[in-house]
């Protein structure tokens, strides 16, 4: 049965279509009532309309603060029509069928450099949210509008239903409404929460975070999983939240990972370098005098794993160095801080490729964020792991020194051995990966595989460096080192048997570091 609209409360901070809508209304016969403001604009469009302090019999007080926070309002909105008769005739409280509110512009003020923290307090809408969420209860009876799209449906629908709106809109309507009044303390609980420090609130308000969707996905981590991706609105730093797509198929979720995996790795290198990316592991990574030469020599790690790859500079992506991509290798995603046009006209030869451009690095290491992990029935939050030792804070334990190119490799080694899934062993010599050994529950095994992933490409492992993400709790891991003709090593160090893994590593004459940062990454 359908159920004429014969009253609407048009209360909009945001005016926007407001006086066609309520022209609209009055054609369908609404009588309409409005607080100040809108009142006002009603007005003077000649649209005829109550004001609500007029229909209540009590004034706007305290600069609006209370205008319609009143029984005669509330009353009107929530009453189960039916049910509710008596009590509202006993109370002369006349139903309320539709309310259209947009609430006081909360983001826009404090977004705004010279707002106050009164400013933005004055600004926080209570008998909005109010009215939105008592109307949206009430959607079996009564239709809720919040959003200025949504005018031309409702009428349009009103026009062919005798003035009515369907059960199916009021609650598609009020899903909608509470999403809004939902977004709308999340970003007061934002805001105010970023005034204060302690690591539980900050914690806490992770919880608010508000996150606009980016885009669905066709599936997730596999076929038959649903997926999305949403960012962070005010992300700044380059990333691939805020990257662009110049060309491509749209991202999937793997690549969404993948490209995020490759791209904040490469940003750990002041030198112009190169990370190629399989299944959230670096499978090749170089620094080089130029992109160029980064790309050949991460991609000479391992090609057979670079197939399919994701591929990240931290410099832009020039021509040359898009010709040798496009020429060699299938890559999925390609993501560089600037791309220049005649790359990109290159990368357009293979038109499923996804070229991704990002705002152009800072230099500067970004505030710390969270980073979260879902265990059934919880969520584990801790600070992302932003640590990073210099060249000053490395002790070296063995008896021989690391020579200065050692003492480079062993750096850059041990900037990707962090970026690689643990228990993680890199080999790297002259500034690129030889062999990564990844995601293995036993160190010695992660220490096999970056040796057999050297030999198979024909890479040799003498005169190399090792950087293994944790320490070594037996000698063992030193030993297939020695035997494989590793020169030098970089560990955390702080195992029981540091001792044995030292003298391990002085029989063998390699010059051992302890970084006393382990980088666990899982
Ligand atoms: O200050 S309020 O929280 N107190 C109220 O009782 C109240 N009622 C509606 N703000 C209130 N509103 C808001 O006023 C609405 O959500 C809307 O954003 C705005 C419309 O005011 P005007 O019609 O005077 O421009």
């Amino acid at each position: 049965p359908h159920t004429p609209v014969r009253r609407a409360l048009l209360s909009v901070s945001d005016k926007t279509g407001i006086v066609d809508f309520a022209k609209g209304l009055r054609e369908q016969g609404v009588e309409l009532l409005s607080t100040g403001g809108t009142f006002r604009l009603l007005k003077e469009h000649s649209v005829e309309v109550q004001e609500v302090s007029e229909h209540t019999g009590f004034p706007e007080i305290m600069d609006g603060r209370v205008k319609t926070l009143h029984p005669k309002i509330h009353g009107g909105i929530l009453a189960r029509r039916g049910q509710d008769d008596a009590v509202m005739a006993e109370n002369d409280i006349a139903p309320i069928d539709m309310v259209v509110v947009n609430l006081y512009p909360f983001e826009a003020t404090v977004a705004k450099d010279d707002c106050t923290l009164s400013d933005a307090i004055e600004n926080i809408d209570i008998g909005g949210p109010t009215m939105v969420r008592a109307c949206a209860k009430n959607h079996a009876y009564t239709t809720i509008v919040v959003n200025t799209d949504d005018y031309a449906r409702v009428l349009g629908e009103m026009a062919s239903q005798e003035g009515a709106v369907s059960q199916a809109t009021r609650f598609d309507l009020a899903v909608k409404a509470f999403e809004h009044t939902a977004a709308y303390d999340g970003a007061i609980a934002n805001y105010l929460g970023r005034k204060v420090s302690d690591s539980d609130a900050r914690f806490a308000r992770t919880f608010n975070l508000q996150l606009e969707k980016k885009q669905d996905m066709r599936y997730g981590e596999n076929p038959h999983q649903q997926a999305a991706f949403y960012v962070e609105p005010d992300a700044q730093e380059a990333s691939v939240a805020t990257a662009v797509i110049r060309q491509g198929k749209p991202l999937s979720f793997n690549n969404v990972a993948d490209t995020d995996a490759a791209f904040e790795t490469v940003k750990a290198f002041t030198e112009t370098a190169c990370v190629i990316v399989k299944h959230a592991n670096p499978c090749g990574v170089a620094v080089g005098a130029t992109a160029l030469e980064a790309y050949d020599k991460a991609f000479a790690t391992d090609p057979t794993s670079a197939f399919g790859g994701i591929i990240a500079f931290n410099v832009a992506l020039d021509a040359d160095t898009a010709r040798a991509i496009v020429d060699r290798q299938f890559v999925e995603v390609i993501i560089a801080p600037g791309i220049d046009d005649a790359a990109a006209a290159i990368v357009a030869e293979k038109k499923n490729v996804r070229l991704l451009e990002t705002p152009a690095l800072s230099g500067t290491p970004a505030a710390t964020a969270l980073d979260f992990k879902r265990v059934n029935g919880g969520l584990l939050v801790q600070e992302q792991d932003q640590g990073m030792v210099t060249r000053d804070a490395l002790t070296v334990v063995s008896k021989r020194a690391p020579s200065e190119q050692e003492l480079n490799d062993l750096l850059f080694a041990w900037k990707v051995a962090k970026f690689v899934k643990s228990n993680a062993i890199v080999y790297a010599k002259a500034g690129q990966t030889i062999g990564v050994g990844a995601g293995q529950m036993s160190r010695v095994y992660s220490a096999r595989i970056a040796g057999i992933k050297a030999e198979d490409e024909g890479l040799t492992v003498p005169g190399s460096v090792m950087a293994s993400d944790a320490f070594f709790p037996f000698r063992d891991g030193i030993d297939a080192a020695a035997k494989a003709g590793i020169t030098a090593v970089i560990q955390p160090g702080g195992s029981m048997r540091d001792q044995e893994v030292i003298d391990a590593a002085d029989e063998a004459g390699i010059a051992m570091v302890f970084t006393g940062m382990r980088h666990f990454r899982h």
